[in-house]
Parts: C-alpha cells; structure tokens; sequence
C-alpha cells in the first residue's frame, strides 16, 4: 500500500502535518496510569516469574498460540476459572502477564519496538545488530537515504513455562527525517508511520511496548533532532505514564577511544544531553545505551564475547540494549513485554529468522519529479 500525500502539502507540510497529527490525537490511544509492582533491575536474566528457558519437547507439545483477541483471552480466563480466584496454573499466570500488559495500553498479542530517527543515524543496522542477522534483513545505505517506508520485521519466541509459543516481536523500521531530500519528503515520512500504526492489524490503538530513539555520537542536527521528537510525540505513541522510551547512540566508535577514559567521559556528556533533549521534548526519562554497529572485521572488529562484543569502556552489546529493555519493561510491569523480550533475547537463545509484517511506503518524492 502506498500512502500518497497531496501535492498541495508542499505550500507548508509542516502546518499540515502538525494539524492533521492534533486531529489524530483524540482518536488514539489513551493508557490508564498502572502501579509499578516490580522493582527496577538491570539484569536481564531475571524474568517476571524466574522463568527458565526449558525447551524439552513434553512441554513443548502443549505450548499454544497466545489468544487471538480480547473475547479469546476472555474464554480461557473463564476457562481456567480465572474469574475471581487465581490458579497457579502456567497459563493462568501468562493470562495476568497478558493483563498487566493490557493495563497500561499495549497490544494482549504483539510486542513491538519502534525505531525512530533522523536519516542516516543507523536505525536500520541498529535491527540487523538487534536481530543478529548475518543477511541485512533491514536496507542500510550509506551514499543516500536508505529507508522509505516503515516496515515491521516479526521473530517469535517461545515460553514453555508459560505453555506458549510464536510469541511475535515486532521491530518497527521507519524512514528517516531530516534528509536531502526536503520538507516535502519528511511529510512522507511522518505519515507512512502514522498510517502504520492505525492500519496495523494488532496495534492499532495501542503503545509500542518500546521505543528507540536513535541518535549518532557524531552528529550535532540538534534542531532537527528536536523538530523530529516534537513530530514524533504528535503521533501518540510515546507513553508518558508508563515511559516506553530508550535512545541509542550509535557510531560510539567513530570517537576516537585510544584513551578511554577521555571517551568514556565524552560519551557520558553525550548520554546526558540526549536525555535531556529527550525530556525536554517528549516529557519522559529514557536510559540512553552505547552502540557500534560497524564491530565486524569490515568495521572495528571490536573483541567478540559470545553473543556479544565488547566496546572501548568493556561494556558488552547488544546486551546493554537488552538490559536497558528490561529495565523499562519491567518498571513498567509490561510482562507479556518482558517474557517475549527474554524468550527472544535469553543468553544462548538463537534468534530465529526474521519475517517480513506490516508495511506502508512512504511516497519517495524524488521518484515523483
Ligand atoms: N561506523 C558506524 N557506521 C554505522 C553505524 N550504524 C550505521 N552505520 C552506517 O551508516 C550508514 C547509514 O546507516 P542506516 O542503518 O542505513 O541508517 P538509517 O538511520 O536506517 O538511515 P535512513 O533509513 O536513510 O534514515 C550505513 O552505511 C551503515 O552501515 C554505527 O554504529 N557505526
Ligand atoms: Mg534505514
């Protein structure tokens, strides 16, 4: 599907987009405040219930689907006589995961992490790291513009103690702002992700249960960047009661770290004005990780530890990514989040191949002319 924007918008697309947004506003989703029940840690082993990651092939044989819709999760609830009391049954304590995830607005049946940026920052390679794909499922590009649509990237999880499986998470791509080609483009862009969101067949209405706000260690568009999160908070997405928010510098090595303690002290400096511009324009708190997404022998070859590799200051990633994720779910008392997080991310779990989900083109003006 291609989201056309009227030629008309070039007079003033920014008026247009920003009245068009307000409009949308009341339409969309609106999160009642939850209790945060479970305290903040960052390790991202621990999983809501302690859960292990036991995969023997008994208990894979009765893992289900989570349920489809609302009146699905309703009938197993009964089913497993759920309605006043509270069995300690594995799917029972799924179904009040799902719940608390419902309570503060997200999907009962999708988690999903958006990826937001100005163009260029490597919100594309970011996925590829993220998902540890060896073929770049996400298009980078490095001369112009890579990304013209938003596109969802779909792996399942499974958690047998929780009897289920092809949990989805849903790793949101979106084109960037602020590129070459103009105001005009950006409109595009703003709008491929809005009408992702309200045509998306399991997250309509609802919060991503992440966001990545990506910035780049050598980058200073700080007015574009804080343009682009003023149009980003005009899509409702961003949950400012139960904060779903994470910025990733990426390109940390591109900063000279032969001694590294001047870089550490550098990229500290850095994390706090991000997370300053970040409050000051989106009105949340966001812990702010480290990424270098050239670590390969083609970029720093960084050392590699496991799963990970290790930045100049030790730190491993992507698993300060992760531990960050965590954190936020957790706080939040997201744990369908959570569980499908550490079914998908668990130290040793093999992330599975990506599929391709819901899409919307972005007009590629360049293409029009
Ligand atoms: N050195 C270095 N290069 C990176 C990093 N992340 C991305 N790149 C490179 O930067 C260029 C742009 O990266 P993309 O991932 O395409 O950036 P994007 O934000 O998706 O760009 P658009 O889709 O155009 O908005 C590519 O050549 C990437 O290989 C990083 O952490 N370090
Ligand atoms: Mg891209």
């Amino acid at each position: 599907m291609v989201y056309h924007v009227n030629k008309d918008l070039c007079e003033d697309v920014k008026n247009v987009v920003i009245a068009y947004a307000k409009s949308n506003v009341d339409k969309h989703v609106q999160s009642s405040r939850s209790e945060k029940k479970l305290p903040s840690t960052s390790s991202f082993e621990i999983d809501v219930d302690s859960a292990t990651h036991s995969t023997s092939p008994q208990e894979e044989s009765i893992m289900k689907p989570l349920p489809r819709d609302e009146r699905a999760l309703f009938q197993e609830a009964y089913s497993l006589g759920l309605i006043g009391q509270n069995p300690d049954l594995p799917r029972a304590k799924l179904i009040d995961h799902i719940k608390s995830s419902k309570m503060i607005g997200r999907s009962i049946n999708h988690v999903s992490i958006l990826l937001v940026g100005l163009s260029g920052v490597g919100k594309s390679a970011t996925i590829n790291h993220l998902l540890r794909t060896k073929d770049e499922i996400a298009k980078t590009s490095y001369f112009e513009t890579g990304t013209r649509s938003t596109q969802e990237f779909i792996v399942y999880g499974s958690a047998p103690r929780y009897e289920v499986e092809g949990l989805p998470l849903g790793v949101v791509d979106t084109p960037g702002f602020g590129d070459t080609d103009g105001l005009y483009q950006d409109a595009c862009n703003f709008f491929s992700i809005q009408e992702f969101f309200h045509t998306h067949p399991k997250l309509t209405g609802h919060y991503p249960n992440l966001i990545f706000v990506i910035v780049k260690a050598n980058d200073n568009r700080f007015s574009e960047f804080v343009k682009w999160l003023e149009h980003i908070k005009l899509q409702n997405l961003v949950d400012r009661n139960n904060p779903n928010v994470v910025a990733v510098i990426t390109h940390v090595c591109k900063i000279p770290n032969r001694k590294v303690d001047k870089w550490s002290k550098i990229m500290e400096t850095k994390k706090t004005t991000v997370k300053r511009i970040i409050f000051d324009a989106l009105k949340v708190t966001a812990p702010v990780v480290l990424l270098e997404n050239m670590y390969g022998k083609e970029g720093y070859d960084l050392d590699v530890v496991g799963d990970y590799t290790r930045l100049p200051n030790g730190v491993l990633q992507p698993k300060n990514l992760y531990e960050a994720c965590a954190d936020v779910l957790k706080n939040n008392n997201d744990n369908l989040g959570l569980i499908t997080l550490n079914s998908i991310f668990a130290p040793s779990t093999k992330v599975p191949p990506p599929k391709r989900g819901h899409k919307i083109e972005a007009k590629n003006v360049k293409s029009q002319l």
